[in-house]
């Protein structure tokens, strides 16, 4: 048994469709608290962070929207996972668009940097969220979250928690890739993280690729921080997500990615972003979202 502290948040700045801000509810709607206390969990569900509505916001740079509003609302996330890493709690973040992790991240990160621990970082994501202001084509700042938590990009986006650079490169694992833009190619190339892409899943079979990529963020660190984008999933399962690709993990592919997180024995902070209601039919892809932070918080078939 372990104790969590769940956190919401719904932020929608960060893609161009509106939708994602209703992640929170959806997952709530399916039970989450109470799922993951049947595992035998202590839980506190803390709410929602809050978020200010788009119509509010300046929209600033056009290649990088709501960047300012964004960092705010990673800072505040960062301070609610550090808080909750304090009181021997596990950060379980409910997005929103993959820009909360530039917060959740840091929120690990800077634990772990206050007791000389390192994180490794392992996301599963169709996406390399790699792009930075100056490589993107959309402005969006959900498809840069990686490359902030690197380090790269705007100042204020990658001082979120107070200092540059929450993982190394070598640390981190991206799982399920299959669509990346042509400038973010060679970004990816560049940076030095592991990419495995659906191809590599196709050949090698997903527990050899999940356990190489586990294997990647464990080496030299003392903690696996996983951000996990709904969209790693086929859409066939998955339709309720903003940014759609065909070719993405089987059902048991996917279940058995976080099972394999749950046997290693070190997570230390997970996400659920991506996850978008208005485009979903009944709920399932919130549904499967649960399902999935179960597997990785425990849940076993026998
Ligand atoms: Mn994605």
């Amino acid at each position: 048994m372990s104790k969590v502290l769940l956190v919401g948040v719904p932020l929608d700045l960060g893609g161009n469709r509106r939708g994602v801000d209703m992640g929170p509810s959806a997952l709530r709607i399916t039970g989450l608290a109470e799922r993951i206390r049947a595992l035998g969990h202590d839980v506190i569900d803390s709410g929602d962070v809050a978020v200010p509505l788009p119509e509010l916001c300046d929209i600033g740079h056009a290649n990088q929207k709501y960047s300012g509003p964004i960092a705010a609302v990673c800072e505040d996330l960062c301070e609610r996972v550090y808080a909750g890493l304090g009181q021997g709690r596990l950060p379980v973040t409910i997005g929103g668009d993959h820009s909360v992790a530039m917060g959740s991240v840091a929120g690990v990160a800077r634990h772990f940097r206050e007791r000389e621990r390192r994180l490794g970082l392992l996301r599963f994501d169709a996406h390399g969220d790699m792009n930075t202001p100056a490589s993107t084509n959309s402005g969006n700042v959900h498809g840069m979250s990686l490359a902030h938590l690197l380090g790269l990009g705007d100042e204020r986006l990658a001082s979120v928690g107070g200092f540059r650079g929450k993982v190394r490169a070598e640390s981190v694992a991206l799982i399920g890739v299959r669509d990346l833009d042509d400038r973010e190619k060679k970004l990816v190339a560049d940076s030095g993280v592991r990419v495995f892409t659906m191809k590599d899943i196709d050949q090698r079979g997903v527990s050899s690729v999940t356990q190489e990529a586990i294997d990647t963020a464990a080496r030299g660190t003392d903690g696996i921080h996983v951000s996990l984008d709904i969209d790693v999933v086929d859409p066939s399962l998955a339709a309720g997500v903003g940014t759609p690709k065909k070719g993405g993990l089987t059902y048991r592919e996917a279940h058995l990615c976080l099972e394999m997180v749950a046997d290693s024995k070190r997570l230390a902070g997970i996400d659920l972003v991506e996850v978008n209601p208005i485009l979903d039919v009944r709920n399932a892809t919130a549904e499967l979202g649960t399902e999935l932070l179960l597997s990785a918080l425990g849940k076993r078939i026998y």
